[in-house]
């Protein structure tokens, strides 16, 4: 799905701001038709945040079911003549869209973009009512799933078996937009290079053009042409190249026109880095030579907004990974909004990128004391929940396959993967990874509890990635200990397949300002030993291609016994300032990266 933008021939009108808030406390909006009319609130939710802990009220904090977002907006008279969309770049987790009260887009599944051609519902240069409904709920058919249970109190309440807390609403941006009838309706790049020469193949999904020419033009980023080409279908050869390298990002824009004899039909750039990625033994190349991964499993989660994209906090962030030396992170557990992708490419941050498949692990329940279900059986992981995650790998490649730091699509977190029915439920959505892009590897998240001598999925990935926690979860506050293990462990990996490994998670929680002469657990001096002792092991194994620590920054969680108000692993606070752990890893990755061959 392109992403709309401005050009020659298209229009774009960001709809983010104060929207009219109503939460649907007794169920009734649908039926009411809250859509049709003006929203009987006086409160506004700011968009795009989460809703959850933009107000005092711990009802509406709490509340599982639908909320409802308003707000007039008048068609653009530059929209005459043209399609007209509108797009909800994520609705968390199920989003329904009216114009004037009548229903134009629904679309379940929380972090991914949809859109609706509203041209009949519209005219230009007039007010519309939109009116956007909300749905938390996570059930045993949604990724990532949950259970709705009613408390001993009478109160309904959302379960769920993954950690990170179930921020909801329109947290990404909303916007109008037009394009003409016809038009470039679809791209996909593929991109290579031999000695100093590229080539960018692209083929471009036309909709309602007949006879039209599509013309292709590559410039870079001094604004020289460099190549052009004709057709929907066609390589452009790039004379010296400029790689997009980790660390060193060089995109140039593919300009694609549409025509008709003089006539412009449709203009639409895309930003696109060369570079490949693919694997070779136990190493991930990336322009082919070694990559070694340093970095974070983050989260899109900040004070006040939530899940809500703001460009301040991303521009911080990004800074932050610099100053400690990342070069790369996981979109766990969840694909990021667009704005992180794009920014990803435009600095060289490389990329797993995530489907919301987390939390497919029953065993996260019973230990708990949660009910002891099967992960996969009719009324936990079934046929729709599979249907839900093939769904999601679609989605996730065709919003983010043309972005180059996005170098491994990763299907899901922790799931249990160490029976019969794990195979059957992931090998569709893991083969259907490679059907959609074979230029990229694929992954999956393997949980410390299904180690290699259980889990059944890892035969089936290009890359291996371990989530270990020996030291904290295990061998608690034992670092030698869990360093024999750790050993042990790798080396159990490490000899059964000739295939790169990440790690993808391992880490500490940390309050920050807790200290001990004794390294004791929570404190500072802990996490950065504990980090330490990681090192120490990934360092004697080749096969292990990286190290992502859990989590960059202390996010927010359900409330659990293990938590304190979140999840204390971040090696930054909430508001990014580093703990001692920090300085750790700065001093490992900028001598790490100096040894390595260039962006790595
Ligand atoms: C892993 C999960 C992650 C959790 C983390 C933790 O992948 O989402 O936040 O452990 O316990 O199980 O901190």
């Amino acid at each position: 799905m392109l992403r709309p933008q401005t050009s020659a021939t298209r229009e774009l009108q960001n709809l983010d701001g104060l929207w009219q808030f109503k939460v649907d406390f007794k169920e009734e909006g649908f039926n009411a038709g809250w859509a049709a009319k003006q929203l009987d609130t006086d409160i506004q939710a700011a968009v795009p945040a989460s809703y959850n802990e933009l107000f005092t009220d711990t009802k509406i904090r709490d509340h599982v079911g639908w909320v409802w977002y308003q707000r007039k907006v008048r068609v653009p008279r530059g929209f005459a003549g043209e399609r007209t969309f509108v797009r909800v770049d994520s609705a968390t987790h199920e989003g329904a869209v009216f114009v004037n009260g009548k229903e134009v887009a629904r679309h379940v599944g929380g972090y991914m973009p949809f859109q609706a051609d509203i041209t009949d519902h519209v005219t230009v240069g007039e007010e519309i009512l939109l009116t956007i409904a909300v749905n938390n709920v996570l059930t045993n058919e949604t990724i990532p799933p949950g259970r709705v249970v009613t408390s001993a109190a009478g109160v309904k309440q959302q379960t769920y078996l993954h950690d990170f807390y179930n921020y909801a609403g329109l947290a990404r941006s909303i916007w109008l937009y037009s394009v003409p009838a016809a038009h470039i309706d679809d791209v996909t790049v593929v991109t290579d290079f031999e000695g100093n020469t590229g080539s960018v193949n692209y083929k471009a999904v036309i909709t309602g053009a007949g006879s039209a020419t599509v013309k292709a033009a590559l410039v870079d980023e001094a604004g020289a042409v460099v190549a052009t080409a004709e057709g929907a279908n066609a390589t452009l050869t790039v004379p010296n190249v400029k790689l997009w390298q980790p660390g060193n990002a060089y995109l140039y824009d593919l300009v694609l026109r549409v025509t008709d004899g003089d006539k412009l039909v449709d203009e639409y750039t895309l930003k696109v880095g060369v570079r490949t990625v693919r694997v070779a033994g136990n190493q991930f190349l990336i322009n082919n030579e070694p990559f070694y991964f340093t970095g974070f499993g983050m989260h899109e989660d900040h004070v006040t907004k939530g899940k809500g994209h703001d460009n301040a906090f991303l521009v911080n962030d990004f800074e932050v990974l610099k100053w400690v030396g990342a070069n790369s992170f996981r979109t766990s557990h969840y694909p990021y909004a667009e704005e992180v992708m794009d920014y990803a490419d435009r600095h060289g941050i490389v990329v797993i990128d995530e489907t919301a498949a987390v939390g497919l692990n029953q065993s996260f329940s019973s230990m708990f004391g949660g009910p002891k279900l099967p992960t996969y059986g009719p009324e936990t992981a079934n046929e729709k929940t599979q249907a839900a995650l093939l769904q999601a790998v679609r989605e996730l490649i065709a919003r983010d396959k043309n972005h180059p730091s996005v170098v491994m699509w990763s299907v899901t977190n922790e799931s249990e993967t160490g029976i019969q029915e794990a195979v059957d439920f992931f090998k569709p959505a893991i083969e259907l990874t490679r059907e959609l892009d074979p230029t990229r590897p694929n992954t999956y998240i393997n949980v410390m509890t299904q180690p290699f001598d259980k889990c059944l999925v890892a035969p089936l990935v290009d890359v291996i990635c371990l989530n270990r926690y020996w030291g904290w979860y295990e061998d608690h506050s034992d670092l030698a200990s869990a360093e024999v293990h750790w050993v042990d462990e790798l080396k159990g990996w490490t000899e059964k397949y000739d295939v790169p490994i990440v790690i993808t998670e391992y880490g500490a929680d940390t309050m920050a300002g807790a200290h001990s002469i004794h390294n004791l657990p929570w404190s500072e001096e802990y996490q950065a030993a504990y980090l330490e002792m990681n090192h120490r092991v990934f360092d004697l194994f080749p096969g292990v291609v990286g190290e992502q620590v859990w989590n960059f920054a202390d996010f927010q969680t359900k409330p659990g016994i293990f938590r304190v108000l979140g999840n204390k692993k971040g090696v930054f606070t909430r508001d990014r300032q580093p703990k001692a752990a920090a300085h750790t890893l700065r001093a490992r990755w900028n001598t790490l990266h100096n040894r390595k061959p260039a962006g790595n």
